[in-house]
Protein backbone atom coordinates (compact mmCIF):
# COMPACT_ATOMS: atom_id res chain seq x y z
CA UNK A 1 0.00 0.00 0.00
CA UNK A 2 1.53 3.30 -0.83
CA UNK A 3 0.99 6.30 0.87
CA UNK A 4 0.32 9.03 -1.89
CA UNK A 5 1.14 11.68 0.22
CA UNK A 6 4.75 10.90 0.56
CA UNK A 7 6.94 11.93 -1.64
CA UNK A 8 8.76 8.67 -3.71
CA UNK A 9 10.84 7.27 -1.20
CA UNK A 10 14.23 7.74 -3.23
CA UNK A 11 13.82 10.74 -3.82
CA UNK A 12 13.73 12.20 -0.29
CA UNK A 13 12.06 9.86 1.75
CA UNK A 14 11.09 12.32 4.52
CA UNK A 15 9.06 10.98 6.58
CA UNK A 16 6.75 12.90 9.04
CA UNK A 17 8.16 15.92 12.02
CA UNK A 18 10.55 16.97 8.38
CA UNK A 19 13.31 13.95 9.01
CA UNK A 20 15.58 14.05 6.53
CA UNK A 21 16.71 10.51 5.08
CA UNK A 22 19.31 10.79 2.50
CA UNK A 23 19.09 8.56 -0.29
CA UNK A 24 21.86 8.84 -2.31
CA UNK A 25 20.55 6.93 -5.75
CA UNK A 26 22.68 7.75 -8.39
CA UNK A 27 25.94 7.35 -6.39
CA UNK A 28 25.98 4.10 -7.09
CA UNK A 29 25.37 0.64 -5.21
CA UNK A 30 22.41 -0.26 -4.08
CA UNK A 31 22.28 3.02 -1.92
CA UNK A 32 18.78 3.63 0.03
CA UNK A 33 16.60 0.96 -2.01
CA UNK A 34 14.03 -0.51 -0.06
CA UNK A 35 14.12 -4.15 -0.39
CA UNK A 36 10.64 -4.74 -0.44
CA UNK A 37 9.28 -1.73 -2.01
CA UNK A 38 6.97 -2.02 -5.57
CA UNK A 39 7.30 1.56 -6.89
CA UNK A 40 11.46 1.06 -6.47
CA UNK A 41 10.78 -2.07 -8.58
CA UNK A 42 8.92 -0.19 -11.39
CA UNK A 43 11.69 2.72 -10.62
CA UNK A 44 14.33 0.13 -11.64
CA UNK A 45 13.03 -1.32 -14.43
CA UNK A 46 15.71 -0.23 -17.25
CA UNK A 47 18.47 -1.44 -14.94
CA UNK A 48 20.50 -4.26 -15.76
CA UNK A 49 18.32 -7.58 -15.33
CA UNK A 50 20.60 -9.52 -12.67
CA UNK A 51 19.68 -5.98 -10.49
CA UNK A 52 15.81 -6.43 -10.93
CA UNK A 53 16.29 -10.05 -10.10
CA UNK A 54 17.68 -9.88 -7.17
CA UNK A 55 15.22 -7.42 -6.05
CA UNK A 56 12.58 -9.46 -6.95
CA UNK A 57 14.13 -12.38 -4.97
CA UNK A 58 14.16 -10.11 -1.82
CA UNK A 59 10.40 -9.76 -2.15
CA UNK A 60 7.71 -7.58 -2.81
CA UNK A 61 5.57 -10.74 -2.41
CA UNK A 62 7.49 -11.27 0.40
CA UNK A 63 5.25 -10.96 3.21
CA UNK A 64 7.85 -10.94 6.39
CA UNK A 65 8.47 -7.97 7.79
CA UNK A 66 12.28 -7.91 7.40
CA UNK A 67 12.81 -10.62 4.84
CA UNK A 68 16.50 -11.40 4.37
CA UNK A 69 19.40 -8.84 3.80
CA UNK A 70 19.85 -8.98 -0.17
CA UNK A 71 21.71 -6.83 -2.98
CA UNK A 72 19.60 -4.34 -2.21
CA UNK A 73 20.11 -4.12 1.40
CA UNK A 74 20.94 -0.27 2.15
CA UNK A 75 24.55 1.41 3.05
CA UNK A 76 24.60 4.23 5.49
CA UNK A 77 25.59 7.29 5.07
CA UNK A 78 28.03 8.41 6.94
CA UNK A 79 25.32 11.09 8.55
CA UNK A 80 23.10 8.17 9.95
CA UNK A 81 25.86 6.61 11.76
CA UNK A 82 28.05 8.04 14.37
CA UNK A 83 29.58 4.68 15.42
CA UNK A 84 27.35 4.70 18.68
CA UNK A 85 28.30 6.74 21.84
CA UNK A 86 28.32 10.44 20.11
CA UNK A 87 27.30 13.58 20.57
CA UNK A 88 23.70 13.43 21.52
CA UNK A 89 23.53 10.51 21.36
CA UNK A 90 23.07 9.31 24.80
CA UNK A 91 24.72 5.59 24.73
CA UNK A 92 27.79 4.51 26.45
CA UNK A 93 29.94 2.03 25.52
CA UNK A 94 28.77 -1.80 24.97
CA UNK A 95 29.52 -4.24 27.18
CA UNK A 96 28.85 -7.76 26.22
CA UNK A 97 26.11 -9.77 28.72
CA UNK A 98 25.70 -13.25 27.44
CA UNK A 99 26.60 -15.07 23.90
CA UNK A 100 25.16 -17.77 22.16
CA UNK A 101 21.36 -18.02 22.47
CA UNK A 102 18.95 -19.21 19.38
CA UNK A 103 17.27 -16.23 18.38
CA UNK A 104 16.33 -14.45 21.30
CA UNK A 105 13.29 -12.63 21.50
CA UNK A 106 11.59 -11.36 24.95
CA UNK A 107 13.64 -9.63 27.65
CA UNK A 108 12.39 -9.15 31.44
CA UNK A 109 13.92 -8.28 34.19
CA UNK A 110 13.82 -9.79 37.76
CA UNK A 111 13.57 -7.74 40.81
CA UNK A 112 17.06 -8.45 41.40
CA UNK A 113 18.54 -7.08 38.08
CA UNK A 114 18.63 -10.91 36.98
CA UNK A 115 16.88 -10.95 33.80
CA UNK A 116 15.21 -13.87 31.63
CA UNK A 117 15.56 -14.37 27.55
CA UNK A 118 13.52 -16.27 25.93
CA UNK A 119 14.47 -17.88 23.06
CA UNK A 120 12.04 -17.83 19.93
CA UNK A 121 12.60 -21.37 18.37
CA UNK A 122 13.31 -23.44 21.42
CA UNK A 123 10.90 -22.36 23.74
CA UNK A 124 13.36 -21.96 26.79
CA UNK A 125 14.22 -19.23 28.90
CA UNK A 126 17.21 -18.79 30.10
CA UNK A 127 18.20 -16.87 33.18
CA UNK A 128 21.07 -14.07 32.88
CA UNK A 129 23.09 -12.79 35.48
CA UNK A 130 22.80 -8.92 36.04
CA UNK A 131 26.57 -8.79 35.30
CA UNK A 132 26.78 -10.92 32.59
CA UNK A 133 27.70 -14.74 32.45
CA UNK A 134 26.82 -17.96 31.03
CA UNK A 135 22.76 -18.14 30.78
CA UNK A 136 21.33 -21.08 32.66
CA UNK A 137 17.97 -22.21 31.25
CA UNK A 138 15.16 -22.00 33.94
CA UNK A 139 11.80 -23.13 32.41
CA UNK A 140 10.68 -24.26 28.97
CA UNK A 141 7.09 -23.47 27.68
CA UNK A 142 5.53 -26.26 26.88
CA UNK A 143 3.42 -26.18 23.73
CA UNK A 144 5.42 -23.72 21.61
CA UNK A 145 5.12 -24.12 17.73
CA UNK A 146 7.75 -22.32 16.31
CA UNK A 147 7.84 -21.52 12.83
CA UNK A 148 8.47 -18.41 10.66
CA UNK A 149 8.24 -15.36 12.63
CA UNK A 150 6.26 -17.34 15.24
CA UNK A 151 7.43 -19.17 18.50
CA UNK A 152 8.00 -18.07 22.08
CA UNK A 153 8.11 -14.42 21.60
CA UNK A 154 7.51 -11.88 24.62
CA UNK A 155 8.02 -12.19 28.38
CA UNK A 156 6.96 -9.75 30.90
CA UNK A 157 7.80 -10.72 34.69
CA UNK A 158 5.66 -9.36 37.87
CA UNK A 159 5.95 -10.34 41.79
CA UNK A 160 6.56 -14.35 41.41
CA UNK A 161 4.71 -14.57 37.92
CA UNK A 162 6.96 -14.88 34.81
CA UNK A 163 4.00 -14.09 31.56
CA UNK A 164 4.70 -15.26 28.03
CA UNK A 165 3.42 -14.66 24.62
CA UNK A 166 3.91 -17.40 22.08
CA UNK A 167 2.89 -19.03 18.88
CA UNK A 168 0.92 -22.39 19.91
CA UNK A 169 -0.30 -25.03 17.71
CA UNK A 170 -3.99 -23.05 16.98
CA UNK A 171 -2.76 -19.83 17.81
CA UNK A 172 -0.86 -17.10 20.21
CA UNK A 173 -1.39 -16.97 23.47
CA UNK A 174 -0.33 -15.70 26.45
CA UNK A 175 0.58 -17.56 29.64
CA UNK A 176 2.39 -16.95 33.24
CA UNK A 177 4.17 -19.78 35.55
CA UNK A 178 6.43 -19.21 37.79
CA UNK A 179 9.99 -19.96 37.60
CA UNK A 180 11.25 -22.63 39.52
CA UNK A 181 7.97 -24.10 40.77
CA UNK A 182 7.61 -26.79 38.02
CA UNK A 183 4.15 -26.14 37.24
CA UNK A 184 2.40 -25.91 34.09
CA UNK A 185 1.70 -22.61 32.85
CA UNK A 186 -1.89 -21.26 33.26
CA UNK A 187 -3.19 -19.78 29.91
CA UNK A 188 -4.45 -16.21 30.87
CA UNK A 189 -5.62 -14.71 27.27
CA UNK A 190 -5.72 -17.07 23.85
CA UNK A 191 -7.24 -16.89 20.42
CA UNK A 192 -5.20 -14.30 18.94
CA UNK A 193 -4.92 -15.57 15.46
CA UNK A 194 -1.64 -17.24 14.39
CA UNK A 195 0.56 -17.08 10.62
CA UNK A 196 3.89 -17.48 9.87
CA UNK A 197 4.82 -13.98 9.86
CA UNK A 198 2.83 -10.61 11.98
CA UNK A 199 2.42 -12.77 14.84
CA UNK A 200 3.25 -9.56 17.37
CA UNK A 201 4.49 -10.80 20.53
CA UNK A 202 5.81 -7.66 22.94
CA UNK A 203 4.34 -8.02 26.21
CA UNK A 204 5.14 -5.27 29.16
CA UNK A 205 3.36 -4.42 32.24
CA UNK A 206 2.38 -0.39 32.25
CA UNK A 207 2.82 2.20 35.04
CA UNK A 208 -0.81 1.12 36.11
CA UNK A 209 0.51 -2.99 36.55
CA UNK A 210 -1.82 -4.05 33.21
CA UNK A 211 -0.39 -6.12 30.70
CA UNK A 212 -0.26 -4.65 27.87
CA UNK A 213 -0.18 -6.92 24.59
CA UNK A 214 1.12 -5.91 20.81
CA UNK A 215 -0.26 -7.94 18.11
CA UNK A 216 0.00 -8.63 14.62
CA UNK A 217 -3.03 -8.71 11.91
CA UNK A 218 -1.77 -12.27 10.84
CA UNK A 219 -1.61 -11.72 7.30
CA UNK A 220 -5.27 -10.65 7.11
CA UNK A 221 -5.24 -6.96 6.87
CA UNK A 222 -9.22 -6.61 7.96
CA UNK A 223 -8.70 -8.02 11.36
CA UNK A 224 -6.89 -5.03 12.48
CA UNK A 225 -9.83 -2.92 11.65
CA UNK A 226 -12.43 -5.31 12.93
CA UNK A 227 -13.00 -4.66 16.69
CA UNK A 228 -13.60 -8.30 17.66
CA UNK A 229 -10.51 -9.07 17.27
CA UNK A 230 -7.90 -9.25 18.90
CA UNK A 231 -5.38 -8.86 16.58
CA UNK A 232 -3.60 -5.87 14.72
CA UNK A 233 -4.70 -4.24 18.11
CA UNK A 234 -2.59 -3.40 21.24
CA UNK A 235 -4.78 -5.43 24.35
CA UNK A 236 -5.15 -3.95 28.07
CA UNK A 237 -5.74 -6.92 30.08
CA UNK A 238 -5.70 -7.61 33.86
CA UNK A 239 -2.99 -9.71 35.13
CA UNK A 240 -5.68 -12.42 35.37
CA UNK A 241 -5.88 -11.59 31.45
CA UNK A 242 -9.47 -10.33 31.51
CA UNK A 243 -10.28 -7.01 29.75
CA UNK A 244 -8.86 -4.45 31.55
CA UNK A 245 -11.19 -2.06 33.53
CA UNK A 246 -11.50 1.22 32.12
CA UNK A 247 -10.58 -0.01 28.27
CA UNK A 248 -12.19 1.95 25.48
CA UNK A 249 -14.67 -0.39 25.27
CA UNK A 250 -16.15 -2.18 28.06
CA UNK A 251 -15.41 -5.61 28.05
CA UNK A 252 -13.21 -5.94 25.14
CA UNK A 253 -9.21 -5.84 26.10
CA UNK A 254 -8.85 -4.02 22.86
CA UNK A 255 -6.61 -0.55 24.00
CA UNK A 256 -5.83 0.45 20.09
CA UNK A 257 -6.47 -0.63 17.05
CA UNK A 258 -5.33 -0.28 13.47
CA UNK A 259 -2.11 -1.77 13.78
CA UNK A 260 -0.49 -4.18 11.39
CA UNK A 261 2.27 -5.57 13.31
CA UNK A 262 3.52 -4.02 16.97
CA UNK A 263 6.37 -5.48 18.48
CA UNK A 264 7.58 -3.02 20.75
CA UNK A 265 6.00 -1.25 23.52
CA UNK A 266 7.83 1.20 26.35
CA UNK A 267 6.21 4.19 28.30
CA UNK A 268 8.25 7.40 29.12
CA UNK A 269 8.12 9.08 32.57
CA UNK A 270 5.09 10.93 31.71
CA UNK A 271 3.53 7.35 31.08
CA UNK A 272 2.98 7.65 27.77
CA UNK A 273 2.94 4.79 25.56
CA UNK A 274 4.59 4.76 22.82
CA UNK A 275 4.80 1.52 20.47
CA UNK A 276 6.85 0.76 17.14
CA UNK A 277 5.15 -1.09 14.11
CA UNK A 278 6.57 -3.05 10.83
CA UNK A 279 5.10 -1.46 7.75
CA UNK A 280 4.73 -3.33 4.72
CA UNK A 281 6.00 -1.80 1.35
CA UNK A 282 7.27 1.83 2.76
CA UNK A 283 6.98 3.22 6.18
CA UNK A 284 7.30 1.95 9.88
CA UNK A 285 6.41 3.99 12.62
CA UNK A 286 6.67 5.16 16.03
CA UNK A 287 2.75 6.01 17.47
CA UNK A 288 1.83 7.97 20.64
CA UNK A 289 -0.92 5.20 21.85
CA UNK A 290 -3.87 6.81 22.96
CA UNK A 291 -6.41 4.55 24.30
CA UNK A 292 -9.58 4.24 21.37
CA UNK A 293 -7.11 5.49 18.75
CA UNK A 294 -7.45 3.74 15.41
CA UNK A 295 -3.99 3.87 13.86
CA UNK A 296 -4.73 3.63 10.29
CA UNK A 297 -3.58 0.13 9.00
CA UNK A 298 -4.57 -0.91 6.31
CA UNK A 299 -5.81 1.94 5.12
CA UNK A 300 -3.00 3.98 6.11
CA UNK A 301 0.51 3.13 6.22
CA UNK A 302 2.67 5.72 7.92
CA UNK A 303 1.55 9.61 7.56
CA UNK A 304 -1.76 9.85 5.83
CA UNK A 305 -5.17 11.23 5.60
CA UNK A 306 -6.81 11.15 8.57
CA UNK A 307 -10.15 10.43 7.20
CA UNK A 308 -11.75 13.85 9.47
CA UNK A 309 -9.62 12.73 12.06
CA UNK A 310 -10.79 8.66 12.49
CA UNK A 311 -7.33 8.03 11.68
CA UNK A 312 -3.97 9.06 13.91
CA UNK A 313 -0.80 9.48 12.42
CA UNK A 314 2.21 8.45 13.64
CA UNK A 315 5.06 10.77 15.40
CA UNK A 316 7.97 9.22 13.31
CA UNK A 317 8.09 7.16 10.31
CA UNK A 318 11.15 5.51 8.36
CA UNK A 319 11.45 3.32 5.12
CA UNK A 320 11.16 -0.23 6.23
CA UNK A 321 14.77 -0.97 4.61
CA UNK A 322 16.06 1.28 7.43
CA UNK A 323 14.66 0.05 10.16
CA UNK A 324 11.55 -2.61 9.98
CA UNK A 325 11.58 -1.78 14.23
CA UNK A 326 11.20 -4.71 16.81
CA UNK A 327 11.76 -3.79 20.47
CA UNK A 328 11.71 -0.35 21.76
CA UNK A 329 12.82 0.90 25.21
CA UNK A 330 12.94 4.55 26.76
CA UNK A 331 15.42 5.89 29.25
CA UNK A 332 15.27 9.66 30.36
CA UNK A 333 13.95 11.43 27.27
CA UNK A 334 15.48 8.91 24.77
CA UNK A 335 13.54 6.41 22.83
CA UNK A 336 15.18 3.84 22.01
CA UNK A 337 14.37 1.49 18.30
CA UNK A 338 16.04 -1.83 17.81
CA UNK A 339 15.72 -2.59 13.98
CA UNK A 340 16.01 -5.73 12.20
CA UNK A 341 16.27 -5.27 8.56
CA UNK A 342 17.82 -1.99 9.39
CA UNK A 343 20.79 -3.22 11.74
CA UNK A 344 21.12 -0.76 13.91
CA UNK A 345 19.73 1.37 16.76
CA UNK A 346 17.87 4.69 16.17
CA UNK A 347 17.90 6.71 19.10
CA UNK A 348 14.80 9.09 19.21
CA UNK A 349 14.42 12.02 21.39
CA UNK A 350 11.57 13.40 23.39
CA UNK A 351 10.99 16.86 22.80
CA UNK A 352 8.49 17.97 24.77
CA UNK A 353 4.43 16.68 23.14
CA UNK A 354 6.89 15.59 19.86
CA UNK A 355 9.54 13.61 19.17
CA UNK A 356 12.56 14.73 17.75
CA UNK A 357 14.51 13.73 14.69
CA UNK A 358 15.98 9.76 14.69
CA UNK A 359 19.64 9.47 14.68
CA UNK A 360 21.36 6.16 13.91
CA UNK A 361 23.87 4.26 16.39
CA UNK A 362 25.47 0.89 15.93
CA UNK A 363 24.72 0.42 12.40
CA UNK A 364 25.98 -2.74 11.31
CA UNK A 365 27.74 -3.16 13.90
CA UNK A 366 25.97 -6.08 15.51
CA UNK A 367 23.72 -7.14 12.79
CA UNK A 368 20.20 -7.64 13.08
CA UNK A 369 18.78 -5.95 16.76
CA UNK A 370 15.35 -7.47 17.97
CA UNK A 371 15.02 -6.26 21.74
CA UNK A 372 15.81 -3.18 23.71
CA UNK A 373 15.06 -3.32 27.43
CA UNK A 374 15.89 -0.75 29.97
CA UNK A 375 17.71 -2.93 33.44
CA UNK A 376 16.64 -1.80 37.17
CA UNK A 377 20.25 0.10 37.24
CA UNK A 378 18.75 2.00 33.70
CA UNK A 379 20.89 0.16 31.54
CA UNK A 380 19.73 -0.25 27.81
CA UNK A 381 20.07 -4.01 27.05
CA UNK A 382 19.94 -5.12 23.37
CA UNK A 383 19.10 -8.94 21.77
CA UNK A 384 20.85 -9.49 18.31
CA UNK A 385 19.01 -11.55 15.92
CA UNK A 386 21.12 -12.95 13.74
CA UNK A 387 20.80 -16.68 14.27
CA UNK A 388 16.62 -15.91 13.06
CA UNK A 389 17.26 -17.50 9.95
CA UNK A 390 17.36 -13.95 8.19
CA UNK A 391 20.78 -12.85 9.40
CA UNK A 392 24.29 -13.49 9.18
CA UNK A 393 25.31 -15.25 12.31
CA UNK A 394 29.01 -14.57 13.48
CA UNK A 395 30.87 -16.17 16.28
CA UNK A 396 29.09 -15.70 19.34
CA UNK A 397 25.73 -14.61 18.10
CA UNK A 398 23.08 -14.10 19.32
CA UNK A 399 24.25 -12.10 21.85
CA UNK A 400 22.53 -9.74 24.40
CA UNK A 401 24.83 -6.24 25.08
CA UNK A 402 24.58 -3.39 27.80
CA UNK A 403 25.18 -0.28 27.09
CA UNK A 404 25.44 2.54 29.49
CA UNK A 405 23.01 5.55 29.34
CA UNK A 406 24.24 9.36 29.99
CA UNK A 407 23.69 10.15 33.54
CA UNK A 408 20.12 11.36 34.53
CA UNK A 409 18.74 8.84 31.95
CA UNK A 410 18.10 6.43 34.32
CA UNK A 411 13.94 6.07 34.42
CA UNK A 412 12.02 6.62 37.51
CA UNK A 413 10.89 3.12 37.21
CA1 LIG B 1 -0.38 3.63 11.30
Amino acid sequence: MINEREPEPWLSASPSRGLAFRWSFAAGGNHGIPDDGGIILRALAALATATVFALAACGTADPADDPAPGSATPQPSPSDDDGGGGAGTPLGPAREIATGLDTPWGLAFLSGGDALVAERDSGRILRVPADGGQPQQVYEVPGVAAGGEGGLLGLAARGDWVYAYFTAATDNRIVRFQVGSGNQPEVVFDGIAKAGFHNGGRIAFGPDNLLYVGTGDAGETGRSQDPASPNGKILRLTPEGDPAPGNPSAGSPVYSLGHRNVQGLAWDDDDRLFATEFGQNDLDEINLIEPGQNYGWPEVEGEGDTDGGRFTNPLVTWPTSEASPSGLAIAGDTLYVAALRGERLWTVPIEGDDLGEPAAVLTNEYGRLRTAAVAPDGSLWLTTSNTDGRGDPRDGDDRILRFTTQPGDAPAR
